[in-house]
């Protein structure tokens, strides 16, 4: 019996060693080269062509090679019944937790007006920034962004988090459910969006969102593209009502190379880059499903096809 890799990564004979080390008799293979379809137990995804997984009959969970699992739910024809389980990482959660706190500091530290006045020779003191009123906001409380926003209150900053559920974080006001995410954002002068891409979250960052942000607020997405409306936000940086914006993820991965965002003067931008998968870090907990998945237990970090993440 076998496990699959199905990933356009260049890394994946790393993936394959970390795993044979921890399970030496387990038949690794990396797609395409299946080895035959009715021995493959386990697959590890990441952007699959849809249906593709219906040619294995005997899968025992598809497990998603990132924290997100939009990617699969792409495919309307996933395989019935099959459990799906995603990435939990430590590695993943506090990486993207610096990622956000570069761009809170760089807006909160003035950053880009002192590049600017550099530019232009000119020695000018700013108003100091104060950390304890400076108020961020974190959509979405999970994982990540629970790690996120555990960060920046050991930093002191007035923290405020967005969420369905009721999640508790010392220091973190939560504002839960639709009905608050108005208030939410006109308290925030910094949101940082980590929340899942269901159907229920895309499109969330548009031009509603926008202008219930204070004037001079600042965007920073780093979870998907399709969180956010891109035109909305270019008008609304165009307008002056958002100061500055920072993007890791794009409707259009790789980004069109004609793109307005790309040369746009508020926006600061990296390619996916924000946080990620670190092949020996997250190979322990695949292969614990794996004993789990073969001693018919309960999976770890499973996830509600319903909910959608
Ligand atoms: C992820 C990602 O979901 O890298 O982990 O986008």
């Amino acid at each position: 019996m076998s496990l699959l890799i199905i990933c356009p990564w260049p890394n994946l004979d790393e993936y394959r060693n970390n795993i044979l080390e921890l399970m030496p008799d387990l038949e690794v293979r990396i797609a395409p080269d299946t080895g035959p379809v009715d021995e493959v137990e386990f697959v590890l995804v990441w952007g699959h062509d849809p249906g593709e997984l219906l040619r294995f009959p005997n899968l025992k969970f598809i497990c998603s090679m990132g924290a997100g699992v939009d990617h699969m739910f792409r495919d309307p024809k996933l395989p019935e019944g099959v459990p799906i389980v995603r990435l939990v990482d430590r590695l993943l959660a506090t990486n993207m937790a610096e990622y956000v706190l570069l761009a809170v500091l760089r807006y909160h530290r003035q950053y880009h007006e002192y590049r600017e006045l550099q530019r232009r020779r000119e020695w000018k003191l700013l108003p100091a920034p104060s950390t304890g009123t400076k108020r961020v906001g974190i959509m979405g409380l999970g994982n990540i962004g629970g790690t996120t926003a555990r960060l920046l209150v050991r930093l002191g900053f007035d923290v405020a988090g967005w969420d369905h559920r009721p999640i508790e974080i010392r220091g973190v006001e939560l504002f839960r459910g639709d009905e608050n995410f108005i208030p939410f954002l006109e308290r925030t002068e910094i949101v940082s969006c980590l929340l899942p891409l269901t159907p229920a979250t895309q499109g969330t960052l548009n031009a509603r969102a926008f202008s219930a942000l204070p004037e001079g607020a600042y965007v920073i997405n780093s979870a998907r593209g399709g969180h956010l409306v891109e035109e909305d936000l270019l008008a609304a940086l165009d307008s002056g009502h958002i100061a500055g914006a920072t993007l890791d993820v794009f409707n259009s991965e790789p980004l069109p190379d004609n793109h307005p965002l790309w040369t746009h003067p508020k926006v600061v931008l990296t390619p996916h880059a924000s946080s990620i998968t670190i092949p020996r870090s997250v190979i322990p907990q695949i292969v614990e499903n794996i004993k789990r998945a073969r001693a018919g237990l309960l999976l770890n970090h499973l996830v509600d096809p319903v909910a959608g993440y």
